[in-house]
């Protein structure tokens, strides 16, 4: 088909052509106590950041549910855990991630289910990430730019 021919350069961008950078993604450090996890979760507007070890390696993500279900006991909101447990014991770790390889149809399909996509090398160090705004965002200007075409 014409269309897909003229634009391949969609087909050909990466995860690395539309991440955010590591030192531009708020993060949070596995032996923070979830009081810290919080004060960033807060003041920066985001509903779950990545969660690193000191060498910068990828461990999971918290998310503000993550943490009110920390503090959320039978009787009683336990506000003291946020002080007592870390960010790893109340972590998700069941996240996928992806290279800074992988192409757009690959971030957007791991997308589907999650709002942003950790990317790291082999060794597991974390080069930032990639969000469903970015990845929309592509896919916007794309159906726009072909909008003539597609309704031919
Ligand atoms: P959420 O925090 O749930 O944010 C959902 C969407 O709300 C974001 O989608 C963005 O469109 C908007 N938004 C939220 N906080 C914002 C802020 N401080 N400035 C500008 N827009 C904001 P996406 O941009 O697709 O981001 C998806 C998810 O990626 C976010 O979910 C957040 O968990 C994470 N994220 C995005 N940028 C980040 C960064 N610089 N550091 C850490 N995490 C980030």
């Amino acid at each position: 088909m014409e269309l897909i021919k003229e634009d391949q350069q969609l087909f050909k961008l990466t995860a690395e052509d539309i991440m955010i950078s590591s030192e531009k993604v708020a993060h949070v450090q596995l032996n923070n106590p979830l009081e810290h996890a919080l004060l960033i979760l807060v003041t920066s507007g985001y509903s779950a950041v990545p969660v690193l070890d000191s060498k910068y390696r990828f461990k999971g993500i918290i998310g503000k549910s993550s943490i009110l279900n920390e503090i959320m006991g039978l009787e009683r909101f336990e506000i003291e855990n946020l002080t007592t447990t870390t960010v790893e014991a109340a972590m998700q770790t069941d996240v996928p991630c992806l290279p800074k390889s992988a192409d757009l149809l690959t971030c957007l399909k791991a997308l589907i289910d999650h709002s942003f996509i950790c990317l790291v090398d082999d060794k597991n160090y974390f080069d930032g990430i990639v969000t469903r705004r970015a990845v929309l965002e592509q896919l916007n200007q794309f159906f726009h730019v072909n909008e003539k075409d597609l309704n031919q």
